[in-house]
C-alpha cells in the first residue's frame, strides 16, 4: 500500500525530536497512578489553580461580565456586581469589534495594547510603542512565533540558559535550530558568568553555527534566580558586541520571594544604559497572565514587546499571526485587567489587595518552607528560590543508586523521581529535563502546593529521601557536586 501523509515514518523529523519532560515520563506514571486511585500531588506544572488557588475575584466578574453582556442590562447587575466591575466590563465590550465571540486584530485589541504600553511607561519610566505589543495566547505561542521568525535551519543558534525551561528546547529543535546551551552557577546561586557566553559563542562557530539570539529567563525557571541590574547590563552589551536579538522572559515578574534583587526589566535596563545599546540592541520581552497572583494558566493570555526590531520585520510577524487570525479575546481581557489593575479608592480595591497580597506572601513562606525543607534531607542541596515558582534541589545519587538506575534502563534522575513517585505520590520532573552538568542529579517541584499541605509534604519527601540514600549508599562516594 502506498504511504500516507500521517504514517510515522513519514513524519517531519523535527517534530520526533522534540522532548518536553514537563509532560514526560513522570507526568504519564503520575496520571496512571491516580487512575488506580493513588493520591497524586502534581508539583510537576507550575499551574496554581490546580492546586487549589482562587481566582482574584475582580478580574472574573469582568471577564463574567463580558462573557455573559445581556446581565449589563438587567437591572439587578448592580446588586450581583460591583460598579468598578460593571463600568470595566463596559470599558472592555468597547474596545473590542463585536464583544468576546468576535476575532480581534491579530496583534490583539488595539485598546488592550494600548494599556499594555501604559503599564510599561509606568514599569520602566519609558515610552512604548502599543504597535510593537502583540497579543498572545499565553507567553509560549509569543516565544515559538519569535524563534519560528528568527531560526533558518541547524546553523542557526540560540544562546539557552542550562537548566532551562524546556519550551526552548522543544521549540528549537521543533523550527530545526541548534541550541546552545550556557551553564548557570550553581554554587553561585544558579548566576550567570558573562565569560562563559563568549566561550559558548566561540564553540558554537568553531562547529559552524553562527549564534542569533540569547534567551533569559528572569526570575528562572527552574533555578529561581533573580537577575541584577549590573547582570543585565552585561548581558546586554554582550548581545550588542555579538549581535544577538535577546528573547526576556520575564513571565515570573511578580514572583519574587527576597528584597535585595527586585524584579528589573531588561527593557529597562537597556533604555537606562542609554545610546548605542538604546537604539541598537534587538530586545523582545514576553509576559504572561498565568504567573504572579494572577496564575490564570488556563486562560491563555501573553504579550510580547518588541524593541529595536526593524518594521520590515515586524511585518513579518504580523503577517505570520495572521495566518492564527486572532489571539483569544477573553484572555486579552485578563491581560488588560493585569496591567491595568485597580487603583485606591475603587470600591473592589481593599478585597483586590488583601487577596493578591495573601497569594504573594504565602508563595514566599512556601519558597522558604521547601528550600528548608530539601536542605534538611540527606544528600539534598538547594539554592533558595529567590522567584518564580519552582525549586530545584540537587539530588547527590550514591554510585549505587546509579548502577541501579542503570540497569532498569533508566537515567538516574528519572529513576530517583520515579521511586518518589512510587512512594509519596509527589509528582516532579527530573532536572535531566532541563538540563544540567554530566553527572550532577536535580528534580524540580513547584513551591504551588497549600501552605498548610506543605510540611507534610516535605516530611513526606524527606522519609522517602532518607530511605532511598539508606538503601544506595556505600563509602565510595557521590555523583559530585
Ligand atoms: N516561560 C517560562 C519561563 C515558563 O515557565 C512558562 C510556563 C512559560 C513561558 C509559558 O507560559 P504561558 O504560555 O502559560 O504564558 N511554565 C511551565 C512550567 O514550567 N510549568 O508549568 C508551565
Amino acid at each position: 500500500m502506498a504511504p500516507k501523509g500521517l504514517d510515522y515514518e513519514h513524519l517531519n523529523e523535527n517534530v520526533k525530536k522534540v522532548q518536553y519532560a514537563v509532560r514526560g515520563e513522570l507526568y504519564l506514571r503520575a496520571s496512571e497512578l491516580q487512575k488506580e486511585g493513588k493520591k497524586i500531588i502534581f508539583t510537576n506544572v507550575g499551574n496554581p489553580h490546580a492546586l487549589g488557588q482562587k481566582p482574584l475575584t475582580f478580574p472574573r466578574q469582568v471577564v463574567a461580565l463580558c462573557q455573559a453582556p445581556f446581565l449589563l442590562d438587567d437591572p439587578n447587575v448592580g446588586l450581583m456586581f460591583p460598579a468598578d466591575a460593571i463600568a470595566r466590563a463596559k470599558h472592555y465590550l468597547s474596545l473590542t469589534s463585536g464583544g468576546l465571540g468576535a476575532y480581534s486584530d491579530s496583534r490583539g485589541i488595539p485598546g488592550v495594547r494600548k494599556e499594555v504600553a501604559d503599564f510599561l511607561l509606568r514599569r520602566d519610566g519609558y515610552p512604548s510603542d502599543p504597535e510593537l505589543i502583540f497579543l498572545t495566547d499565553g507567553a509560549s505561542k509569543g516565544v515559538m512565533q519569535i524563534l519560528n521568525t528568527i531560526i533558518r535551519g541547524p546553523n542557526d543558534g540560540i544562546l539557552v540558559p542550562v537548566p532551562q525551561y524546556p519550551l526552548y528546547s522543544a521549540a528549537i529543535s521543533l523550527f530545526g535550530g541548534t541550541l546552545v546551551p550556557y551553564y548557570l552557577e550553581e554554587t553561585a546561586n544558579w548566576g550567570l558568568d558573562v565569560n562563559d557566553l563568549r566561550n559558548a559563542v566561540s564553540q558554537a562557530q568553531f562547529k559552524g553555527i553562527t549564534v542569533r539570539a540569547m534567551v533569559i529567563i528572569n526570575p528562572g525557571n527552574p533555578t529561581g534566580q533573580c537577575l541584577s541590574e549590573a547582570n543585565l547590563s552585561e548581558i546586554l552589551r554582550f548581545c550588542y558586541q555579538e549581535g544577538l536579538v535577546l528573547l526576556g522572559d520575564e513571565v515570573y515578574q511578580q514572583n519574587i520571594y527576597q528584597d535585595e534583587r527586585p524584579f528589573i526589566s531588561s527593557k529597562k535596563v537597556l533604555m537606562d544604559m542609554g545610546p548605542p545599546y538604546s537604539k541598537e540592541v534587538q530586545l523582545v520581552s514576553f509576559h504572561t497572565v498565568s504567573k504572579g497572583y494572577w496564575g490564570e494558566c488556563g486562560q491563555r493570555g501573553g504579550y510580547f514587546e518588541m524593541t529595536n526590531i526593524p518594521p520590515k520585520s515586524v511585518d513579518e510577524i504580523y503577517k505570520v499571526a495572521s495566518i492564527a487570525l486572532s489571539p483569544n479575546v477573553p484572555a486579552q481581557i485578563f491581560m488588560g485587567l493585569m496591567v491595568n489593575p485597580l487603583k485606591p479608592g475603587d470600591v473592589s480595591y481593599e478585597q483586590f489587595i488583601r487577596e493578591s497580597k495573601g497569594i504573594l506572601e504565602s508563595l514566599r513562606k512556601r519558597a522558604r518552607i521547601m528550600t528548608d525543607g530539601f536542605n534538611s534531607c540527606r544528600n539534598v542541596v538547594c539554592n533558595f528560590t529567590e522567584g518564580a515558582m519552582y525549586s530545584f534541589p540537587q539530588i547527590r545519587l550514591p554510585p549505587k543508586a546509579i548502577e541501579a538506575a542503570k540497569s532498569a534502563g533508566k537515567v538516574p534522575d528519572v529513576f530517583y523521581c520515579l521511586k518518589l513517585l512510587e512512594a509519596t505520590g509527589i509528582s516532579t520532573v527530573p532536572g535531566s529535563g532541563f538540563g544540567q552538568k554530566e553527572g550532577v542529579f536535580h528534580l524540580r517541584t513547584t513551591i504551588l502546593p497549600a501552605e498548610e499541605d506543605m510540611p507534610a509534604i516535605m516530611e513526606s519527601f524527606k522519609k522517602f529521601n532518607d530511605g532511598f540514600m539508606e538503601q544506595y549508599e556505600d563509602t565510595r562516594g557521590y555523583s559530585r557536586m
